[in-house]
């Protein structure tokens, strides 16, 4: 019936050669190539261009107060110090997915893992592993502002709580739909705030224009029976009337409850009517 919560997760690999306990490797910012500047570029123009007037306000604001509309890819020392001025996040480097616990651990703590390489020319569109671009053009902006920086954190928090509990599955799906894939109302219209979208030139405009996808309130113990699909576009988002509401919305939970309850239920498909 329930999954039995005192399950304990398996410990995580140990980081590869040259990174830190917690995974973080130097950024060598030195190190890419005037190409590698250059593939930013042709996505940072692309996606800017799309993103306005579709993105949520404080994105834009965002890519503004941390200079991110300069050419070439950002130096996470610099852009740390802008961030931590207005929200205490900071951006470290890693070598491409972490472990789950670690991942959380360093949100918890105010810091963005972010990927050290970028895509090449050839994936412009679509790359399996988190790069460069979609963790610091997708995910940064939002960290500062105060509400989403606050979000991020308890996200960590309950994450680290969630593997405890083995129910990391659930949160997970809390994370894909808000943080990855979050839609919000704002004046009347929808708008992206979701950096799996922010990054994404097709699914930037399917989200909000096709016809084929379902777009229904966020309501918490709905999103946590949710599946989703990371090989394709959403077939279902869930969009927000506020950050504040959103984070409210988690602080309050009793997402141990949550979990049991929703484990005691069927599954939930993005798609269904
Ligand atoms: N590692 N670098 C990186 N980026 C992620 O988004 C990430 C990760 N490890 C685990 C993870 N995400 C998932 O646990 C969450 O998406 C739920
Ligand atoms: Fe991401």
């Amino acid at each position: 019936m329930f999954k039995d919560f005192t399950e304990t997760a398996p410990p995580s690999p140990a980081p590869p050669a040259g990174a830190a306990a917690d995974w973080t490797v130097p950024q060598h910012w030195d190190r890419f190539t005037a190409g590698d500047h250059a593939t930013w570029d042709i996505l940072f123009a692309r996606q800017q261009e799309m993103l306005h007037g579709r993105a949520v306000r404080a994105f834009e604001e965002g890519l503004d107060v941390l200079h991110l509309s300069r050419p070439g890819i950002p130096e996470f020392g610099e852009l740390s110090d802008r961030l931590r001025a207005r929200t205490g996040w900071t951006v470290v480097s890693v070598p491409g997915l972490v472990p789950d616990d670690i991942f959380f651990e360093h949100l918890a703590n105010r810091r963005f893992p972010a990927g050290n390489f970028i895509r090449s020319r050839a994936q412009l569109d679509y790359l399996e592993e988190p790069d460069v671009f979609h963790d610091v053009f997708g995910h940064v902006p939002l960290l500062a502002l105060p509400a989403v920086a606050d979000f991020m954190q308890a996200l960590g928090s309950k994450g680290l709580e969630a593997i405890a509990k083995g129910a990391l599955h659930r949160l997970a799906r809390l994370y894909w739909y808000t943080v990855e894939f979050g839609l919000a109302r704002e004046d009347g219209a929808l708008r992206i705030f979701g950096a799996g979208i922010l990054s994404s030139f097709g699914e930037s405009r399917f989200s909000l224009d096709s016809a084929e996808p379902k777009r229904r309130p966020f309501v918490l113990p709905e999103v946590l029976r949710t599946t989703y699909r990371s090989d394709s576009f959403q077939t279902g988002y869930f969009v927000v009337d506020s950050f504040e509401a959103l984070l409210d919305a988690v602080l309050r939970a009793d997402l141990g409850s949550l979990y049991r309850e929703a484990e005691s239920l069927p599954d939930l498909d993005p798609a269904r009517p």
